[in-house]
């Protein structure tokens, strides 16, 4: 058998959660259209008979401008030392740039082998795609170059099949049950967020953070109490939305995916909190769940 760890690496939204949902069949990291989506360091792990290889998605490196966002940046670094191999996700639709670059110089320090994944083909003509592949090739020399739809679940297997090639380990590092390394909660208050994210527009989405604040099984049932928090009264009033329709919008489609993820009935109370400046204090930041926070 054979076993690894590989880091997923790239801007924001260039689909990295999507990928590793799509490779492990299962959502272990939520998504959007919206950049910034991922805050924490997510393993979700692949299994096959015999392989095991542990994702790493990683927040998309940005320029920040807020503690929060130095954070994120400084997680998705700190993950690139650990790993076996790793793939810069790159979206074709968009030209090489700055951001991109600056990425690349960061992620080439770490001296892994460096997949390029030229992700969201299905928008793309195979010619299109050739020509990105020639152009990339000048750019770096790249281990591989492996053009991917993540969410149409193209070229998913060759590249699974690829990374296998790299790894090196013979240990399982989990049983084969588990699918990430993060609790429970932390799946609910995600899948919350997500939630919030699709439901909010421009500065709304970036504003917020969920926490659970209590969860309890009880006769093969989820009694979940969390907690949306913004940084401003005039936001909760949006996320509360209308005689409540806002925050019962988020609630339902919460729970029904919760419902689904868990099969089991879930009980779910949800309340809008205003934290002001919680994005630049770390004591916030680590009581809502970005820890080690230096
Ligand atoms: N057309 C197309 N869209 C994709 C593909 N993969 C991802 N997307 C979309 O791109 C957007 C961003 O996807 P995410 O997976 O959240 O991107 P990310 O890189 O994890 O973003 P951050 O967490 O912000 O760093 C979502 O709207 C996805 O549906 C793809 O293969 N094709
Ligand atoms: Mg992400």
């Amino acid at each position: 058998m054979k076993s690894g760890f590989v880091g997923l690496v790239g801007r924001p939204n260039a689909g990295k959660s999507t990928l590793m949902n799509s490779i492990l069949n299962k959502k272990v990291a939520i998504t959007s259209n919206k950049p910034q989506t991922t805050r924490n360091v997510i393993q979700g792990i692949y299994n096959d008979e015999d392989t095991q290889i542990v994702f790493v998605d990683t927040p998309g490196i940005h320029k920040p401008n807020h503690k929060l966002g130095t954070f994120l940046n400084k997680e998705a670094y700190g993950s690139m030392m650990d790993v076996d191999v790793l793939l810069f996700l790159v979206d074709a639709q968009k030209p090489f740039g700055r951001g991109d670059c600056f990425v690349l110089e960061k992620i080439k320090e770490a001296k892994k082998p460096i997949f390029l994944i030229l992700n969201k083909i299905d928008t793309l003509s195979n010619e299109a795609i050739y020509a990105l592949i020639q152009q990339y090739k000048d750019i770096h020399p790249f281990d591989e170059i492996i053009p991917v739809s993540a969410l149409k679940k193209r070229n998913i297997k060759e590249l699974v099949d690829t990374i296998k090639k790299y790894l090196t380990d013979e240990v399982r590092y989990y049983d084969t049950k588990t699918i990430t390394n993060k609790p429970i909660s932390f799946l609910v208050s995600e899948i919350i967020r997500e939630k919030a994210f699709a439901l909010t527009e421009k500065e709304v989405p970036h504003s917020l953070t969920c926490i659970v604040d209590a969860m309890e099984k009880k006769n093969n049932a989820y009694f979940i109490q969390a907690s949306i928090i913004v940084d401003r009264e005039s936001l909760k009033q949006i996320l509360i939305g209308k005689n409540g329709s806002m925050i019962k919008k988020i609630g339902t489609l919460a729970r029904k995916e919760l419902e689904t993820f868990f099969n089991r009935n879930i009980y779910l109370e949800t309340r809008v909190r205003v934290v002001p400046k919680w994005r630049d204090k770390e004591k916030y930041l680590t009581e809502f769940g970005f820890h080690d926070f230096e």
